[in-house]
């Protein structure tokens, strides 16, 4: 990773020294899995102080859904959606906020409105929103994308096509600092592509920057074990975990709180190696723990 921290407006720093969860709040009606929840500015404030009490170090605003075969919204539209929740979140939560847009007049009403981070699920591709971020000088995130799945080299033009987003960065004159990288699982990739991608996470991480992972209740989870929408935690939570062991800084959930325990749980685990090789002085193993005997 090049660098461990992002800057943020107004002199704030995020640190990226473990793995975070940015929390996703979509004040649309029509998102895959949480649609229309979430649309008064009320609903959306309630649910985004709920995120940041379980732990969620950003929170991840969308206006429009982009799920396979949703309706395109206009951006005025997608503005009336977006900025109230924004300004509430801005005026009541110290948390990060980022922008879930690829249209760059919502990306900079937002970005006044007083979001922090761009998410762009067309990695840069439109120029006007390479230059919105290079003059806004905010991390942002740049997702693989693709109208159709056609690959013959599946990794490699990955890679290619998000490093092609981080040169439009750097072209209207952004800096690799600002560049979090995204696979973008369940766009433009099929099934088996999805989990492919997955299992050679390290290919973009070796990249350099900061990868975020998306998988949260996306089909490539339903398929594999065959559930709904509403019973994708545990897969969504074994994604979740796979990615940060390969190098995922940021994950980008539905379940906060849940995705939150998952990781804090990893780091305990890595963390132990130390103390627990020392001279007995371990971490407590738990209240009520079994106890199991040696070499078992
Ligand atoms: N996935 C979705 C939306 N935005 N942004 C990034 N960076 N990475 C992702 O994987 C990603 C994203 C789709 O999920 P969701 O927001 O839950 O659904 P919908 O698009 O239906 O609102």
């Amino acid at each position: 990773m090049r660098s461990k921290a992002l800057s943020l407006p107004g002199g704030r720093r995020l640190l990226l020294d473990r793995p975070i969860v940015m929390g996703i709040l979509n004040v649309t009606p029509d998102s895959f899995s949480d649609g229309g929840r979430y649309t008064t500015v009320e609903q959306a404030l309630e649910h985004a102080r709920a995120m940041v009490a379980c732990g969620a170090a950003i929170i991840d605003v969308g206006g429009e859904s982009t799920r396979p075969g949703h309706t395109p919204v206009p951006a005025e539209e997608e503005l009336r959606r977006v900025l109230p929740v924004l300004r509430a979140l801005r005026a009541a939560l110290d948390v990060p906020i980022s922008i879930d847009t690829s249209k760059p007049v919502v990306a900079e009403a937002a970005l006044a409105a007083g979001a922090d981070i761009l998410n762009d699920i067309w990695g840069l591709q439109d120029p006007a929103m390479a230059r919105l971020a290079a003059e806004a000088k905010v991390p942002v995130v740049i997702m693989h994308n693709r109208r159709e799945p056609e690959y013959s080299d599946l990794l490699g033009e990955i890679r290619a096509d998000l490093l092609l987003g981080v040169e439009r960065l750097l072209q209207a004159g952004g800096r690799d600092e600002q560049v979090i990288l995204d696979p973008g699982i369940g766009f433009g990739k099929t099934y088996a592509q999805n989990l492919a991608v997955l299992k050679r996470l390290p290919t973009i991480v070796d990249l350099g920057y900061p990868v975020l992972l998306g998988a949260s209740r996306k089909s490539v989870i339903g398929l594999t074990l065959d559930l709904p929408v509403d019973r994708r935690l545990a897969g969504s939570l074994a994604v979740a975990v796979y990615g940060v062991l390969r190098g995922v800084a940021i994950v980008r959930a539905h379940d906060v709180c849940e995705t939150v325990q998952a990781l804090k749980m990893v780091a305990a685990i890595e963390a132990a190696d130390a103390a627990a090789t020392g001279a007995g002085e371990g971490p407590n193993p738990g209240v009520g723990a079994p106890d199991l005997g040696i070499g078992r």
